[in-house]
């Protein structure tokens, strides 16, 4: 792939971060590919603090109902691949626009939705299929379905080029020092969650216990997880204390940090616990014992998937205890024991590094979607 496309990636926040954070990570990926990107999103806001910084080839733009205005921009640059993220449905005034240029004379753009990321088998099977499209200003036309995933046959996962060998040049001191992170060797350990039932045991396992009675720092994402580990400590005071009145755990809360800077505290801490769907990616990249907290769904379909990531990650009989009291299904908190939990996530980690990436595999699967619409035309 040498020639730059014009992507046109449409992003819905519907809570949390990790649609943006997977779609900006998955533009700025692009772009510094040497991709034309324009990022469509309804809320904006969380990149003023995820990525503060401008990327060349990347335009975001509000998706506004209708989109008014800035729909000119495909006169200007017609859009080559359309990718709707997560199934939120392109603008249909913007499938207008393309249908209209593609009257005109333009090649139609290659429609993508990218899905949610998941270990379960079924990605396997329904990864790259075409489906006719039946309603709308695009009807007709065939939107082709990209599965991100853990093997071969699926579409990978985000890793940008680079990203292992700045990891392996980092230091954690400097960077604990740049926050204004007292540190004095003490074992470190990120937590970014929501609200999970066994916090209220961990932490005091941690006050009392420690990490196998060496002494613990908690690195604490801000928001629900500094909200919640608030809640905890405020409600538990006593707890935090061992017999001889002294705790093996402190506690740093976190400000709001860029997707960057979120990347270096997963690789400064001994232990990460993680959450949603671009995080607990990239706990794996960072190659520490991880704990996921996986975004919960109303017919708990989320445990499946939870058991899938589990087995795709060939975890101990401990750690698969340790998420099962951490995502309340079923089961006492039972002691943390990273050391057991290393080996697994160390080679899990590996093995993916062996795979291509998402965005080589897009920009394949893209031309080769292509390829094939000619072929029908
Ligand atoms: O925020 P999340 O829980 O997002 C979830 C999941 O993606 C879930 O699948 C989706 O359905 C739901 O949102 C709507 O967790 P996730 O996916 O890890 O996304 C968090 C993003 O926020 C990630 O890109 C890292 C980033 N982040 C920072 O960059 N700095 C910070 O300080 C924090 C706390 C997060």
């Amino acid at each position: 792939m040498d020639r730059a496309l014009q992507w046109d990636i449409f992003c819905k926040v519907i809570d949390n971060h990790g649609d943006l954070g997977v779609c900006w990570r998955l533009c700025a990926d692009l772009a510094s590919r040497g991709q034309q990107v324009r990022l469509w999103v309804d809320d904006a806001s969380a990149l003023s603090w995820m990525a503060p910084v401008d990327r060349e080839g990347l335009t975001v733009l509000p998706w506004t109902e209708p989109l008014g205005i800035n729909l000119l921009r495909l006169d200007a640059r017609p859009c080559d691949v359309l990718i709707e993220a997560f199934g939120c449905d392109i603008a249909p005034e913007f499938l207008a626009e393309c249908v209209r240029q593609e009257d005109a004379g333009q090649p139609r753009p290659v429609w993508i939705n990218l899905e949610y990321l998941s270990a379960e088998p079924y990605v396997e099977r329904c990864h790259g299929l075409p489906s006719r499209v039946y309603s709308g200003p695009a009807s007709g036309w065939t939107k082709w379905f990209f599965y991100p995933g853990f093997t071969p046959s699926t579409g990978g996962l985000l890793r940008e080029e680079g990203l292992l060998e700045k990891q392996a040049g980092f230091d954690r001191k400097s960077w604990l020092d740049a926050q204004g992170i007292e540190w004095s060797g003490e074992k470190l350990v990120s937590m970014f969650c929501y609200e999970p039932p066994a916090l209220a045991a961990l932490l005091p396992q941690l006050a009392q216990h420690g990490w196998y009675g060496q002494p613990v720092r908690l690195l604490v994402a801000a928001g629900r997880a500094g909200n919640a580990v608030k809640a905890v400590v405020n409600d538990q005071i006593g707890l935090f204390s061992s017999q001889d009145g002294h705790s093996l755990l402190s506690i740093s809360y976190l400000p709001l940090i860029s997707q960057l800077e979120f990347d270096h505290l997963l690789w400064t801490c001994d232990l990460n616990f993680v959450r949603g769907e671009d995080s607990v990616v990239r706990a794996l990249w960072a190659g520490k014992p991880l704990v996921w907290q996986i975004y919960p769904q109303e017919d708990n379909a989320h445990l499946r998937k939870l058991q899938a990531f589990l087995a795709m990650l060939e975890a101990p009989s401990s750690l698969q205890l340790f998420h099962a009291a951490w995502n309340g299904r079923d089961g006492e908190m039972s002691p943390l024991d990273p050391d057991a939990w290393a080996a697994c996530v160390e080679s899990a980690s590996m093995r993916l590094q062996k795979q291509d990436d998402l965005t080589t595999q897009l920009l394949r699967f893209e031309s080769q979607a292509r390829d094939t619409a000619n072929q029908h035309q």
